[in-house]
């Protein structure tokens, strides 16, 4: 602690849930959530995690056994409820003995029943108060409350509103999600409720990311309102940054043009943005927070310094907002 008055929220509910130094627990972004970025994030102190998205098994496996080899510290795995693989992930991460999973973009009803009897820390990503209640009811350990402020797959409603409303509603930790890049947003988070925070697109500007240097660039470059969200009439809404990809994708809702056109366009595009660096047709996934941030730093000091600005916000508010 570098001040003497004040609540340490280092040493709380989620930090000693996961058994890590701060309660931040890095996206489960496909594609972007290797061994690499999982290590790195905690060997800061967080918790890392690989997204198991639709990797094959045995690319899965080699990924965790990397991470174990990049750091000796918790890290976990994200689970996508939609994947076709989501059952062999599920059995790759029992075997492997992963010790920490997040779900998202789906119930995760299957993951809590396979792997809660297990021992798994399991921590599911909602956007609504009646899945976080489910989760609950389900033997969920904490979940992620995300706000449509984040990039990817989103929900309907802000993290300012839906923060607050999902702490009321449950009784395990909350975790929130969407928007939250520096001490800012976690000072943020932690006023309305929350006992951690999870952090995605800052962590795409990390020295140890894997994503193209465009890719990187890209986030770095973005502004205000780069961001647009596509493919709500497909049930399925995605933010992601403005370009050819995006303006298409609104031609086809001006179209009313059906739910394959968006599948067959949106088809590998993921990949080609980071694997790739085409940053005109790929999706470039990344939150509303993008344009505050400015450069690519090491994990580890992005960490250390959310955590640091937090705890000084935090002490010094009163003295701000009181007269
Ligand atoms: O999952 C995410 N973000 C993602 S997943 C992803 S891969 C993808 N790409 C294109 C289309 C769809 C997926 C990219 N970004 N965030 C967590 C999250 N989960 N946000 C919203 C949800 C969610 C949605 C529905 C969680 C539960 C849920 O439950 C539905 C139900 O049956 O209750």
């Amino acid at each position: 602690m570098k001040h003497d008055s004040g609540a340490n929220f280092r040493e709380n509910r989620v930090t000693r849930l996961l058994g890590c130094e701060y309660p931040i627990i890095q996206g489960g972004m496909a594609w972007v959530a290797d061994a690499a970025l999982a290590a790195a994030v905690s060997n800061g102190g967080g918790i890392g995690i690989i997204a198991a998205a639709n990797m094959p098994p045995h690319l899965l496996e080699a990924e965790i056994q990397k991470a174990r080899s990049l750091t000796g510290k918790p890290f976990g795995v994200n689970i996508m409820m939609m994947s076709s693989t989501v059952d062999d992930v599920i059995r790759i991460v029992a075997e492997q003995e992963v010790p920490i999973v997040t779900t998202g973009a789906g119930s995760p009803g299957k993951v809590l029943d396979a792997l809660k009897p297990r021992g798994t820390i399991v921590i599911p990503v909602i956007a609504s108060v009646a899945q976080a209640k489910r989760v609950e009811k389900q033997g969920a350990d904490a979940v992620v409350a995300e706000g449509m402020e984040a990039g990817g797959h989103i929900g309907e409603i802000t993290t300012m509103a839906l923060v607050p409303q999902i702490t009321d509603a449950v009784e395990i930790p909350v975790i929130a999600a969407g928007g939250i890049a520096d001490g800012r947003g976690a000072a943020a988070a932690f006023a309305l409720g929350a006992e951690g925070i999870q952090v995605g697109t800052r962590f795409v500007c990390t020295v140890e990311s894997t994503v193209h240097p465009a890719y990187k660039e890209a986030v770095v470059g973005a502004r205000d309102r780069s961001n647009i969200i596509t493919g709500r009439v497909t049930g399925h809404p995605v933010r992601c940054l403005k370009n050819k990809l995006t303006a298409k994708f609104e031609e086809l809702d001006r179209e009313g043009a059906p739910i394959e056109e968006y599948e067959k366009l949106g088809a590998g595009k993921l990949r080609a943005a980071v694997v790739e660096g085409d940053m005109e047709w790929g999706s470039v996934m990344a939150g509303q927070i993008s344009a505050l941030i400015g450069d690519i730093r090491p994990t580890a000091d992005i960490i250390r310094d959310i955590f640091d600005e937090a705890e000084r916000i935090l002490n010094e508010l009163p003295g701000k907002v009181y007269r």
